[in-house]
This record gives C-alpha cells, sequence and structure tokens, in this order.
C-alpha cells in the first residue's frame, strides 16, 4: 500500500512536471547570412557588426541579417501553444515559419514574444527563418547616437510550449507578471500582483491561480488562491492584494529581496499548468530638490556610472557572465547607482542590480533628435511600455528616462530654418508629454527623468519642466571651458529652478592608458586628466546637498563608429577600457567610495619617468580611503603622508635606476616599480636605451606592442636635445591637440596624430659615432587627390597656399628631396622614413620649406 502511494505520487508529480511550461534557450546553431555575408553557422547572442564597426566606421554594414533553423515539432504539441521568446534583437524582426510569417518587433533594445503555433506542422520539421534589419529608420529611436546600431538577435531566444490554457506571453511585458508595491514603511508594505491568464483552446476552462510570497530566507508568508472560469478564446485578469509586516527592505547596502510564485492550474489544483516566479522588493524614496536623494527615510547621494551594453571583439552580442561582471564591477568600484544609458538592457542587468544593490536609471533610447510623425512617437512609447512593464519588479530601478539629449541636433544644424527648428522642438515636448504621461500611468511611484545638454532650449523650452527629475550631461572641462564652471552652473540652475530635482547624468573627458602626463590638460587623452576631472566634479557634487547624485560616463570605453579619438571608432572616456582592465581611475573611485581599507599607486602605464634632472621631482599619486599613507622606497626611506579626496601626491626626486615603491595603510600594501630617467643622461645611454620622442605634444606615448614609450617632446638646449622652432599642430576650431583622425597603417594613433608644424630642426647634441635616426610623419589636411598636390613642382605659381613640401637636411646634406606626404603616401597615413648618420659631433635635422609648413610628428634615434 505504501509503494502504491509513493508510487502514485512520483507519476502525479511527473505528470504534472510534463503539463506545466517548458522554456528551453534556442541559441545554438543558427544559420547566418546578411546582404553582405555568405551563409555560416553562429549562435546567438549574435551580431554581424563587431568587426566592421571598428574597421569601416560609418559604413558598418546596416541592412537585414537572416538567421534559419529547423524545429522538429513532436505530435505531442497538438494542444499546446509554442512561442518564441526574444530578450532583444536589433532592430526590426519578423519571425517567418515554413515561409509564413508568424509576426514582427520593432525596436532593439526591449523583449518580445511570437507566438508560432499556428504555423507549425506537427510531427513534422518545420523551418525558422528570423529577418532582422538595423537599417536606419527615420521612424523609429534612435535616429542617431553616439554609439553603434549593431544589427542583430544579440540577447538570448527562448523556445517556450505551454498549454492553451496560460499566463498571457505574447504582450508588452514579454510576459512577465507585475508586481506592485503602492505602500511601502518600515511596519508595514502593501504587495498587490495581476496577472492575464489566457484560454486560446476552444472549449470552456476552470482554472485555479495561486499565489505564494516568499520572504529573503524563501519562506513562505502567504499563499492566496482565486478560481476563474473562461470561455473558449478568452482573457481574464486576476488580482491579489496582500500585505507583509515588517519589510526586511531594498536598499545598496543590504539588498533584501522577496519574490512571489504563481500557478495556474486547472478545475483540478493539483494539475498545474503554468507558473512564473519573480523577485521583488521593498522601499521608498523621495527626490528632494533642496535635499537630493532619500532611500527609505535616509539620505544617500548616488553616485556611479553609465553603462553601454558592447565589449572588444563581440559588439553587443554579450554573454549573460559579462553582463554579470560588469555590474559586479561597478559595484566593487564602490558605487551604489547605474544609468542604463541609452536603452533598456538585457534582463540579467535588472536582475544582477537587484542582487547587488544598485539604483538604477533605465531609459528609452530616444536620443538627440525625433522625427514628427505619429509612428515615431508610437514606437517610442510603444519602448517605453515595454521597459516599464518588462522591468518592472524589479527593486532597483528608480528611474524611468526617456530622453537623451534631444535638441543636440537642433542646435548644432544650420542648415535649419528657424521654423524648422520650432517645429522640431514643438514634436519634442509634445513626444515628451506623452512619454511623461505613459511613464505615470504604468508606473506612478518611481521618478521620470530625462538627460538634457547644456542648453537653455531645455528650458525655454519647457521641456524641462516635464519630467519629475531632471539629469544634466555636463562636459565642463572638455567640451566646455573650465572644471570650475561645473559647480556654477549647477548653482545656476538650481537658483533658477528651485523646485526641480537635479542630477548628473554624464560626465567625463577621454582617457587613453598609452598616454600619460604629470601635466594633464584638457583633450590630452591623459588618464592624468581623467584624474583631475573626476575629482573635481566628486568634490563639487559632494559640496552640494541639493544634488541627487552622478553618473560618470562611461562605466567603460565603447564602440562608436563615427568617433576619431585616441583609439579611433572608440569613445575613451571609459573608467575600464573596452575589454574591461581597469583604468586608473577605476581605483580612484574605489578610494572615494569602498568602506574596506584600499591602497593603489597610480601608473599602470606610468612606469618610466623623465624628469629634467635628477634634482627635478616627480609625482607618485597614491589613491587610499585612509587618512594617512606610506610610501616607502626600495624597501628603506619611508615617507608619510596626508590623503585628500582619496589622493595622495608624492613628489619624490629620485636618483637615475630603477625604483620599488611600497605604498602602505594598516595591513594593506601596493607595489609598483619604476625606471628614473633624467633626461640630461640620455644621450649618454644610447648603447643600451634608444632615444623615442612623441613630437609636438607635453604627453608621453606608450607602444603597447613594442613596449617603447614615446617621451613628450622638449625645446633644444645646447648639451641636450630637441625641437627648434614652429609650433604644436592644432587645427583652430579643434579642442583636440593634433588632428583626430583615423591614422592609416598604424595603432599607434596618438603618435601620429600630435606634431610640430613648420618645425625648423630636430638637434640631438650626440657624440662621434653611427646612428639611425627614424622621423614619423602623418599629413593631417591634405589629400592627394587633389590635384593642385601633383603640381606642385610644376611651376612656382601652382603652389598653392598651405599645401606641403619640404626638404629634409642631416647635417647639411639633404636626405629626402621635396617630401609631399599627400602625394607620395596619402592623407592621414603613417609616415616613417629612416636614415643612417655619421657624424663627429651632433645630428641636427632641418627642415626646409619648399611650400606649406614642415611638420613632424615623432622621432626616433639609434646609436648604431
Ligand atoms: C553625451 C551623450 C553620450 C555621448 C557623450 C560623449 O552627452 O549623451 O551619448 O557618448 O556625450 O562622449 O560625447
Amino acid at each position: 500500500m505504501k509503494i502504491f502511494t509513493y508510487l502514485f505520487c512520483f507519476f502525479t508529480f511527473l505528470g504534472t512536471a510534463i503539463a506545466q511550461r517548458q522554456v528551453q534557450s534556442l541559441n545554438s546553431a543558427w544559420r547566418f547570412s546578411s546582404e553582405v555575408q555568405p551563409e555560416k553557422n553562429v549562435n546567438i547572442p549574435h551580431t554581424w557588426n563587431a568587426e566592421d564597426a571598428f574597421k569601416d566606421g560609418k559604413e558598418y554594414f546596416r541592412g537585414k541579417g537572416t538567421y534559419k533553423k529547423t524545429l522538429f515539432a513532436p505530435q505531442k504539441w497538438q494542444n499546446k501553444q509554442v512561442f518564441l521568446k526574444f530578450e532583444g534583437s536589433n532592430q526590426v524582426t519578423e519571425v517567418f515559419v515554413n515561409g509564413t510569417s508568424a509576426g514582427k518587433h520593432i525596436g532593439g533594445y526591449t523583449g518580445f514574444v511570437i507566438d508560432i503555433s499556428e504555423e507549425l506542422k506537427l510531427a513534422s520539421e518545420n523551418e525558422l527563418k528570423i529577418v532582422v534589419d538595423n537599417s536606419h529608420n527615420t521612424n523609429i529611436p534612435p535616429l542617431d547616437a553616439d554609439f553603434n546600431f549593431y544589427g542583430g538577435i544579440y540577447r538570448d531566444l527562448e523556445l517556450i510550449i505551454i498549454d492553451k490554457l496560460h499566463f498571457e506571453l505574447e504582450n508588452a511585458a514579454a510576459g512577465n507578471i507585475l508586481v506592485r508595491t503602492p505602500q511601502v514603511s518600515e511596519e508595514k508594505a502593501l504587495v498587490q500582483v495581476e496577472a492575464r491568464v489566457v484560454n486560446d483552446g476552444e472549449a470552456f476552462r476552470n482554472a485555479t491561480v495561486a499565489l505564494e510570497i516568499l520572504d529573503p530566507n524563501a519562506k513562505k508568508l502567504k499563499t492566496l488562491t482565486k478560481k476563474i472560469r473562461l470561455k473558449a478564446k478568452e482573457s481574464k485578469n486576476v488580482i491579489f492584494e496582500t500585505s507583509v509586516k515588517n519589510p526586511a527592505l531594498w536598499s545598496p547596502q543590504d539588498p533584501q529581496l522577496y519574490s512571489f510564485e504563481i500557478s495556474l492550474a486547472s478545475g483540478n489544483p493539483s494539475e498545474k499548468l503554468d507558473e512564473f516566479s519573480s523577485k521583488f522588493g521593498f522601499r521608498w524614496f523621495e527626490a528632494d530638490p533642496e535635499k537630493g536623494f532619500y532611500l527609505n527615510g535616509k539620505p544617500i547621494k548616488l553616485i556611479g556610472a553609465n553603462r553601454h551594453q558592447d565589449l572588444q571583439g563581440l559588439g553587443n552580442a554579450l554573454p549573460n557572465t559579462i553582463h554579470k561582471s560588469d555590474y559586479r564591477l561597478i559595484k566593487e568600484m564602490g558605487a551604489n547607482f547605474v544609468r542604463t544609458a541609452h536603452y533598456p538592457q538585457d534582463p540579467e542587468v535588472y536582475r544582477t542590480c537587484d542582487e547587488l544593490g544598485l539604483i538604477v536609471w533605465s531609459e528609452v533610447p530616444v536620443i538627440n533628435d525625433v522625427t514628427a510623425t505619429d509612428e515615431y512617437h508610437n514606437v517610442a512609447l510603444q519602448m517605453q511600455k515595454e521597459q516599464i512593464q518588462q522591468f518592472f519588479n524589479h527593486p532597483s530601478v528608480i528611474f524611468w528616462g526617456y530622453m537623451n539629449e534631444i535638441f543636440i541636433r537642433l542646435v548644432f544644424n544650420n542648415e535649419m530654418t528657424e521654423s524648422e527648428k520650432e517645429d522640431k522642438i514643438e514634436t519634442s515636448v509634445a513626444l515628451a508629454k506623452k512619454l511623461e504621461k505613459l511613464t505615470k500611468e504604468l508606473d506612478p511611484h518611481r521618478l521620470s527623468v530625462m538627460a538634457l545638454h547644456e542648453n537653455e532650449l531645455y528650458n525655454t523650452s519647457g521641456i524641462a519642466d516635464i519630467p519629475d527629475v531632471i539629469g544634466w550631461n555636463l562636459y565642463f572641462g572638455w567640451y566646455s571651458p573650465g572644471l570650475e564652471n561645473f559647480g556654477k552652473f549647477l548653482d545656476e540652475q538650481h537658483e533658477r529652478y528651485p523646485n526641480r530635482p537635479l542630477i548628473i547624468s554624464e560626465y567625463g573627458p577621454g582617457a587613453d592608458v598609452r598616454i600619460q602626463t604629470e601635466d594633464p590638460k584638457p583633450w590630452d587623452y591623459s588618464e592624468a586628466y581623467q584624474l583631475k576631472l573626476h575629482r573635481s566634479y566628486i568634490n563639487q557634487v559632494l559640496a552640494r546637498d541639493y544634488v541627487v547624485g552622478m553618473a560618470a560616463w562611461n562605466f567603460a570605453d565603447f564602440g562608436s563608429s563615427f568617433r576619431q579619438d585616441a583609439i579611433p571608432y572608440i569613445n575613451q572616456k571609459g573608467l575600464l577600457n573596452f575589454d574591461r582592465s581597469k583604468k586608473d581611475i577605476y581605483y580612484y573611485y574605489q578610494a572615494r567610495l569602498v568602506d574596506e581599507s584600499m591602497i593603489y599607486i597610480a601608473g599602470e602605464n606610468y612606469e618610466q619617468k623623465f624628469p629634467k634632472s635628477e634634482n627635478h621631482k616627480i609625482s607618485i599619486p597614491v589613491f587610499s580611503n585612509a587618512e594617512k599613507v606610506n610610501l616607502s622606497i626600495n624597501d628603506s626611506l619611508k615617507i608619510s603622508s596626508e590623503v585628500t579626496d582619496g589622493i595622495s601626491f608624492f613628489d619624490l626626486k629620485l636618483p637615475e635606476g630603477t625604483h620599488r615603491l611600497t605604498a602602505t595603510t594598516g595591513d594593506i600594501s601596493h607595489s609598483r616599480t619604476i625606471h628614473v630617467l633624467p633626461r640630461k643622461n640620455l644621450l649618454k645611454k644610447l648603447e643600451t636605451q634608444d632615444l623615442t620622442i612623441n613630437v609636438g605634444t607635453h604627453v608621453n606615448y606608450k607602444d603597447p606592442v613594442t613596449k617603447e614609450i614615446w617621451m613628450s617632446d622638449q625645446q633644444y638646449e645646447p648639451g641636450g636635445f630637441g625641437y627648434v622652432g614652429g609650433e604644436v599642430y592644432q587645427k583652430s576650431a579643434a579642442k583636440f591637440q593634433g588632428t583626430a583622425s583615423d591614422i592609416q597603417g598604424t595603432g599607434n594613433d596618438p603618435l601620429f596624430q600630435t606634431m610640430r608644424e613648420s618645425i625648423e630642426a630636430y638637434k640631438f647634441d650626440v657624440e662621434a659615432g653611427t646612428y639611425r635616426v627614424t622621423l614619423l610623419f602623418a599629413e593631417p589636411e591634405f589629400n592627394a587627390s587633389e590635384e593642385n598636390i601633383y603640381n606642385l613642382n610644376t611651376s612656382e605659381e601652382k603652389k598653392p597656399e598651405g599645401v606641403r613640401s619640404f626638404d629634409v637636411k642631416v647635417n647639411g646634406k639633404i636626405v629626402s628631396e621635396d617630401l609631399n606626404l599627400a602625394r607620395d603616401y596619402g592623407r592621414i597615413r603613417a609616415v616613417e622614413i629612416s636614415y643612417t648618420v655619421k657624424t663627429e659631433k651632433g645630428i641636427a635635422i632641418e627642415f626646409s620649406e619648399n611650400a606649406g609648413k614642415s611638420l613632424l610628428s615623432g622621432i626616433k634615434l639609434e646609436k648604431l
């Protein structure tokens, strides 16, 4: 009898399991082809732009790609519904089953579910074909933005097989069942769960819906059930309401998560047909225009970063592991806040933020520009609806964003007439109002937000009065001058609009870990300038209680096809590199934000120091959250120094040679080895050390392949080396020193981007010997196809102003005559020319101009 009971239970259990929702990923082994690529096997997540967006820049392929596979549908599915669930596919996706369209979705950053039941042939193989199109489309946001619109099914895909009586899947929520917590206090929280049950069958069905609420230790707190009856093809909402006493609150310090499990059974409650579960949490918050942000009644300054969803080598097709590890890195930096700029991200992201305790601003990609059509407006609204409903249950999400710098194209567009501009403003404001209204209808409890750029139009147009919170993307010290203007701007806005809660939604300069200096300047892409700017911004925000918080731009470097930064096609404002290796600034945030003690000697890529002489100091920044830190040099000399703003600069006079630095606080330490090479000794060291100079700039450049350090340039002084005459090349309107271009034929773009123009000579007061001199050039302006360049030598009159031709002489002897970089090599191409020189005393390389201005990007001196 006993055995019989066990067996009975076992089979019932098995029977139930089979009847329930079956979900499996459908990522592996798709046959992919596109208009420009032949068929090959790929796995999802997949994008077709992982490579070309970094080679062809703006020309990366935007068009149609097709994914195919066969799917065997067993006869057993005859009473089932079959769905495909996409977490994200960019940007228009249409699913065909055996050649017939089963459904289509517009928009690249939210999930969607497509019912393929009707088109499937049972007991047979079926052809699944998914056509994805990432072409520019004036009716789909984003129209334009500073990131790549990588095409493809770049997030996970699932196959779901389910009873005809089930929870609704094919909706804007992509099957999410929403939990609301309309009232939360320390004593009590209300919980509402609303599920929609669908009967896709042809018969009446009785159903029992059961809800369980579990506490953070998975202990059942409540069980509620409801019975319903559905006609054929009918859908019904089932709403549960309950409360939880003394809820454990969710916060960044202590992210407590509850969960609910909801199940659907047939008339017989033990016969489960469908189920769904989700975590959720309890917290309340407020953004006060005077006092800043409050969570669960306590003030908290939000500090963190924006994050883009791409990675070196993969484009946006990231495995979940990377989504998780990115947010862990943000948490480990000490942050409590993230902005998923500029679009809803992978579901894994929101789960991770819930668990780690990161407050999220999530936004839809209505960026830079709006199209004045109903279709565009409706797609934007649909995106907002999908974002809100899909990520509704996450306690981490506190802000729903819906626009970024929406007037930026307009204010820089000289071709638009005033009335065209007015129309643009009108349609943008109208859309913002609609988005605000929808956001509040769908979720009255969270805060709405939009991000603005530094322009008065947001105030005068009234758009900044629409959302609950205003985010300012502020680039003082980068696009606009003066770090101190940041605080001034905020104070002025706060005074003029005292009822607006303000948050800094973006700030940060570009920084390249190959570029180092102790004398940082805007646009030099040095890590030191990144430190200077972030330090100043953090201080200015902390000094202002009314500022809700700040999010650095950006967590990591990211792909942007039209950018010509120090690494072409990459926006380099990351705290980490594109491959997620850390820049120094990441550790600086730790020093400012983490509680556990930390210490870090900055200068991962700054191991060689070139002081003028041994009597000149070099500066070693040490990051720590201690009040005082010690630095020992070669395990003997110990110096102690106070830490201000998480940093202590040790100014050291060190003799030539290798030194081991160890910084300590309490029982933790960090060591780094540096090599000191006083400039005045370098000419004497040529037997063992080549001299490499980054001409036309104050920064050192490290070649990551050869490990050569191209040291910052200097003026010639007798007995030494350096340039004579000329000036640093800079285009009049440009902020960037040098030419912001993708230099062809090299990976060392910064070395060739900066240069000295109208240079007269470069001199080295070396002793007698044989040397090799290598000159580095890149023509920044003129194109070889310009006819006048070819004609340069035909007659004097034909030499146009500015076109460059110069002779190079070494110790008085011409070594290159009529060097015309554009004609001989082409524009923005790295050119290296070497000469062997035998000298009795000194080397002087002279540049004499035939037309236009001479120039030089770098110089290398080797003793042979
Ligand atoms: C911004 C934009 C962001 C850009 C950033 C930049 O204000 O919102 O998308 O990437 O500036 O780096 O210029």
